[in-house]
């Protein structure tokens, strides 16, 4: 039994979404490892995906699990996953992100995708994509490249949710301990 450890996600503004992540050169013990532990986090947090950047390892990998939740689990995993189509046609889906809890929006995007990927045993497939499954995949791709969902939306809206989001880790961060309140007086 592989030992698998929860990972913190990283949450807007962390400079660190913005990474544009790396290939995977050699699915190794290292690797899988880490794809155990980001299952037992997107399971955890819960989510439908997970890219490794929001556990801040800036690599191309998504795990995804798309199971109905009384159903039995369908992990999936894809290694440096590409768009290598999108359709004409675009749906709109109202998303929400890991790294950005509680916020949901309607973001458009094509229909359907067809998307390159490697297995954790390294093997080549291209899948074609809708519903769900496309829109998430879009998701996660996009993380791999430094794009957040709410790139896709009016600046106006992304604006007040990056502030909204400044706001509250500035209120959570530790302050320096001149900064501490009352700190002069000790
Ligand atoms: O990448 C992420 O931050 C995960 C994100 C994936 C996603 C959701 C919706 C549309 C596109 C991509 C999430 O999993 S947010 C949580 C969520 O959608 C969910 C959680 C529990 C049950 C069902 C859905
Ligand atoms: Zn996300």
């Amino acid at each position: 039994m592989p030992q698998m450890a929860l990972r913190d996600i990283i949450i807007l503004p962390d400079k660190r979404l913005r990474a544009v992540s790396d290939p995977v050169k050699t699915i190794d013990k290292e690797i899988r490892a880490l794809v155990d532990d980001m299952f037992e986090t997107m399971y955890a947090a819960p989510g439908i995906g997970l890219a490794a950047i929001q556990v801040a390892v800036p690599k191309r990998i998504v795990t995804m699990d798309l199971a109905k939740k009384d159903d039995s689990k369908e992990p999936r995993v894809f290694i440096n996953p590409e768009v290598t189509w999108s359709s004409p046609d675009k749906s709109v889906y109202e998303e929400g992100c890991l790294s950005i809890p509680e916020y949901y929006a309607e973001v458009e995007r094509p229909i359907a995708v067809k998307v390159k990927y490697m297995d954790l045993d390294g093997k080549a497939h291209e899948i074609e994509a809708d519903g769900l499954l496309a829109t998430c995949l879009q998701h996660e791709i996009d993380h791999t490249n430094g794009v957040l969902f709410i790139d896709h939306l009016s600046k106006l809206k992304r604006d007040m949710v990056v502030k909204k989001f400044k706001k509250a880790a500035k209120k959570t961060a530790t302050p320096h301990p001149q900064e501490q309140p009352n700190a002069h007086e000790l």
